[in-house]
């Protein structure tokens, strides 16, 4: 852990840091949550796994967006990042019809004001992806929000230039998993903005935790498709009755071994790059 830093936030499976003015340290633990709950088992290297993956895609995106990337360091946990005045936004780009988009389209055949054709099936591919912003309530839960609020929060030009971002991030990064096996069927994006206005990507970035992932084999539209990740810890968490509210259970062995296994099995699919070379030296998935 860093000395003489200010912690300055937490998420539920991360840690912010400032280490000046200028910069920030992001931190990426093990931990993992189900059910919206932070289980007391770790999955070892899954913090590694998700800063590997931003870093590989924050190194391909640059065409589309600038990033807050500043360096990966040696541990492959943790980057150090441009300090950014962030967008009260999240930037969902969805794909297919799951989640909370799913849960709207059958109360109303739209999803943030995107009228969708009829008859969709749960998990079904849309015709275009589409952007779906969200806050975060005060509650703690993420609350959609139509254009009209969202240009509330940041003004419609500012509006237009994430939404023109994010819909391009997740098509080339969506594009480039299927070819290997993998669907995002949806994603969330945080932006900042810099000392020069200029919109900025900041962050972690379609990994398991800010996305959707699901297996391309066996995919099935006309019901919820397994997670590609945490679809071990949450059978077994079912498995086991539990209700669902905190504290959750620990994970057996198996389920902690199996877990792992699916995280560092993303990680090598999506970059194609060995996950020893990465614990060897981090650096190998910006090149
Ligand atoms: C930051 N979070 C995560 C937005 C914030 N590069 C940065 N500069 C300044 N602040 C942040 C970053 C990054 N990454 C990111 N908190 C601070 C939490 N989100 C929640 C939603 O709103």
């Amino acid at each position: 852990m860093p000395e003489a830093t200010l912690h300055v936030g937490s998420g539920k499976v991360r840690e912010l840091y400032a280490l000046d003015d200028e910069r920030l340290l992001l931190v990426a633990s093990d931990r993992i949550s189900t059910f919206d709950v932070v289980l007391p088992t770790e999955i070892p290297d899954k913090g590694r796994v998700l800063t590997g993956l931003s870093g590989f895609w924050f190194a391909r995106a640059g065409d589309i967006c600038a990033n807050h990337l500043i360096e990966l360091r040696p541990d492959g946990r943790s980057t150090v990042c441009r300090k950014l005045e962030m967008l009260p936004l999240e930037c969902v780009v969805r794909g297919y019809l799951a989640g909370s988009g799913w849960k709207d389209y059958k109360a109303t055949g739209s999803v943030c004001g995107h009228a969708l054709p009829e008859g969709l099936l749960e998990s079904a591919e849309l015709p275009e992806p589409i952007f779906t912003p969200s806050t975060k309530a005060t509650s703690g839960h993420d609350e959609n929000i139509d254009r009209a609020a969202a240009a509330e929060l940041i003004g419609s030009e500012r509006l237009a230039e994430v939404e023109r971002a994010s819909i391009e991030l997740y098509r080339f990064a969506a594009e480039h998993a299927r070819s290997r096996g993998i669907l995002i069927a949806d994603t969330k994006f945080e932006f900042g903005i810099d000392a020069t206005d200029t919109l900025v990507l900041a962050d972690e970035v379609l990994t398991p935790d800010s996305s959707r992932f699901w297996p391309a084999d066996g995919y099935r539209p006309g019901g919820s498709q397994p997670s590609y990740d945490k679809q071990f810890a949450r059978d077994y968490c079912e498995s086991l009755g539990w209700d669902k509210t905190a504290p959750g259970p620990e994970l057996t062995d198996d389920v902690v071994e199996g877990t792992r296994a699916r995280y560092v099995e993303a990680f090598e699919r999506l970059t194609g790059i060995a996950f020893d070379e990465y614990i060897a030296d981090p650096t190998v998935v910006l090149r």
